[in-house]
């Protein structure tokens, strides 16, 4: 009997199952599904429920578990022996808030989601109720923001009394997706937990000061939080029964899309730079120890592994690039082209992508600017390439304050199979980029759920010796920064760093002067 692995991801547009056999170094089943062209019938688009206001970003739990049950039957379908599954583990995207009732059903029909930016006025009541930023800062590690879960929380307490008053539980979209997979157990690992702005990753505990802001009963609601290192149960009957599963397959703690992303991407030693360019563009790396960023904007997160992972999170990234694909009728190759023909820096002309508010920075009503265009500039071959340095230099203003300096950035997500991408991300970065080969988040799922059974099983394995087999290269995308565009992107830098400071009216250099001396290049 051979020993299979599973890693589910349920992330914002799509849902992933990766079945491995880690002691043969195979990946021996891969499948996935979109929920706005699989399940139509929960009206989204791209994995959100149309909302007419376009600050609340929401999706039907009961969408996810149906994915997950559509996975499982082609599966079985397929005649993959699923009852060979020795360990499951969920990823899921981090933050997402599920209420359920005491009969296990949801109190709320929909979850807010990280990309929700309708609960800013929470978020300033929550910091004024502890002394301001810093000492929230000081209380849970993070400052509080819109896509955290703590607003989403004191929302539906202050406007949804009922739904409130009904919830037994609070739950993250992993902890929901476990507890359908285990028929009923409900609880929290400390990486997705960190992503609450409730619960404190350095001294791992409940904050009883922001609690007690939102509700002294909210304690009864919430889960125990648990190691990330271990599972929390087993698969319940009634799927054993349905689908073939073995009544001794684990489930394992899951974790936070980026915890796993870490995982899949072989970011388990300092140094490394993981950047997912997926619906959500984040940047992250592995400490031992916490670092809490005194501004907020890079996130105090617990990996899966009993360590840290600092993250810089923009929630701008596949939407502009995506629409201008989809306008101009283009394919990754025709974008890479297009690209081809203009010039690094632009002359001068970026957009800084705010399409829809904007994580980091923290500004949920921003709006996207551009500047520098003259008219003769509105062309898709312009137009492409601000689009694509504004969405990196985006990131790349926040991604200054990590406390790395990095030696090699790996690329994973959607867009790390594109080639300009990769390249610009190189020359902006400054560092050498690769994509990986397989999804990360989904294989890291596989592969925490391989190493915890093997530890729980009498058969240890350090992580790296778990990880590194299955971490593979798409060489053929390796981008080295090119050395005779390095100035034109350090005045890039520039230019983006002084326009968003001015438009947050922050003190900056001259953003005109600064956009004469790249154009009189
Ligand atoms: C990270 C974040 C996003 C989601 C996307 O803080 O909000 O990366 O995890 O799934």
């Amino acid at each position: 009997m051979e020993r299979l692995f599973a890693g589910l991801d349920i992330s914002t547009q799509s849902a992933k199952l990766v079945l491995l056999n880690w002691a043969k170094g195979s990946i021996v089943y891969e499948d996935s599904l979109n929920f706005d062209h699989d399940l139509p019938q929960y009206g989204t688009k791209n994995g959100v429920v149309i909302n007419k206001d376009s600050s609340i970003s929401e999706s039907d739990p009961k969408m996810w578990i149906e994915a997950v049950d559509i996975l499982f039957k082609r599966s079985k379908n397929k005649s993959i022996p699923l009852d060979q599954i020795k360990s499951i583990s969920v990823s899921g995207q981090q933050h997402g808030l599920v209420a359920l009732d005491k009969g296990g059903n949801l109190s709320r029909p929909f979850s807010k989601l990280w990309n929700d930016f309708s609960t800013q006025n929470e978020c300033d009541l929550l910091e004024k109720s502890v002394g301001g930023r810093s000492a929230m800062i000081e209380e849970v590690g993070n400052s509080q923001r819109t896509g955290y879960t703590a607003s989403k929380i004191y929302n539906i307490f202050l406007n949804e009394k009922d739904v409130y008053d009904r919830t037994s539980v609070f739950l993250l979209v992993h902890n929901y997706i476990n507890w359908y997979l285990t028929g009923g157990i409900g609880t929290m690992e400390e990486g997705d937990a960190s992503g609450m702005a409730l619960w404190n990753p350095v001294n791992k505990s409940w904050s009883e000061k922001v609690i007690g802001s939102i509700d002294e009963s909210l304690k009864t609601k919430l889960p125990n939080v648990r190691s990330s290192k271990k599972s929390i149960g087993f698969i319940s009957e009634s799927l054993a029964k349905e689908f073939g599963f073995s009544l001794d397959c684990t489930i394992d703690s899951g974790s936070g899309d980026n915890m796993y992303g870490a995982i899949g991407t072989g970011n388990i030693t300092p140094g490394l730079v993981t950047i997912s360019l997926g619906t959500s563009g984040t940047a992250y790396t592995f400490l031992e120890k916490p670092y809490v960023d005194p501004s907020g904007e890079i996130a105090c997160f617990c990996d899966s592994t009993g360590n840290y992972l600092p993250l810089l999170c923009v929630s701008n990234m596949a939407n502009g690039y995506s629409n201008y694909l989809k306008q101009n009728s283009l394919s990754h190759s025709d974008f890479d082209l297009l690209i081809d023909k203009s010039e690094p820096g632009n002359n001068g002309k970026i957009i800084i992508p705010w399409f829809d508010g904007e994580r980091t920075p923290d500004l949920p009503d921003a709006a996207p600017i551009y500047f520098g265009f003259k008219p003769e500039d509105f062309n898709r071959e312009v137009i492409g390439r601000a689009l694509l340095e504004g969405h990196i230099q985006n990131l790349y203003d926040g991604f200054r304050r990590l406390p790395v300096k990095p030696k090699k950035i790996h690329l994973t997500g959607g867009m790390s199979k594109s080639r300009s991408w990769c390249q610009a991300i190189a020359d902006i970065f400054s560092c050498e980029a690769i994509p990986l080969e397989n999804e990360g988040a989904a294989l890291g799922a596989a592969l925490h759920a391989s190493w915890v059974w093997y530890n729980e099983n009498r058969e240890p394995k350090e992580i790296n010796e778990v990880v590194e087999p299955f971490i593979r290269f798409n060489n053929k995308l390796l981008s080295k920064p090119r050395e005779e565009y390095q100035k034109i992107y350090r005045d890039q830098n520039k230019l983006f760093s002084s326009l968003s400071k001015r438009v947050r009216g922050q003190d900056s250099e001259d953003p005109f002067k600064l956009f004469h001396q790249m154009v009189k290049r």
